[in-house]
């Protein structure tokens, strides 16, 4: 598999609003693993996780919040409920000594893919700085 980084430059390379592999999973096109769900936003297991717990909180309508530095100010609403939905997963997950969240941004963030998408990590001890 190509590390996160030949991945980050690859998607860069492609148009950012395109539909993405995300797009499969909401519409179950695809299989994931969904451990939260309602009418905005959905939650499942990264395929590649970095910890015993990762996962994706994603918003269900992209509105063009292809990554968090296209945010508007209408996009308010989203942006923190996704980030009350990591919460309410992380409880779910029994992440109770703490957890953390990652919003890669960019080639240079490291984004692979161009929805927007909070990375809920924990299960083990983590470090800084972050890499
Ligand atoms: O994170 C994008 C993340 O998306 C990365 O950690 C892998 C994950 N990913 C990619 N495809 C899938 C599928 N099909 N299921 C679950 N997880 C997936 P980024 O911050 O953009 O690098």
């Amino acid at each position: 598999m190509a590390s996160e980084k030949e991945a980050a430059l690859a998607a860069a390379a492609t148009p950012s609003d395109a539909p993405t592999i995300f797009d499969k999973i909401i519409k179950k096109e695809i299989p994931s693993t969904i451990v939260y769900e309602d009418d905005k936003v959905l939650a499942f297991r990264d395929i590649n996780p970095q910890a015993p717990t990762h996962i994706l909180i994603i918003p269900k309508v992209k509105d063009g919040l292809t990554g968090l530095s296209k945010a508007e100010e209408r996009h308010c609403e989203i942006l923190g409920y996704l980030l009350y939905t990591a919460k309410l997963v992380a409880k779910q997950e029994g992440l109770d000594d703490g957890f953390r969240i990652v919003i890669n941004d960019g080639p240079k963030g490291c984004q692979s893919v161009y929805h927007i998408h909070v990375h809920l990590l924990g299960g083990r001890q983590m470090t800084w700085p972050a890499g």
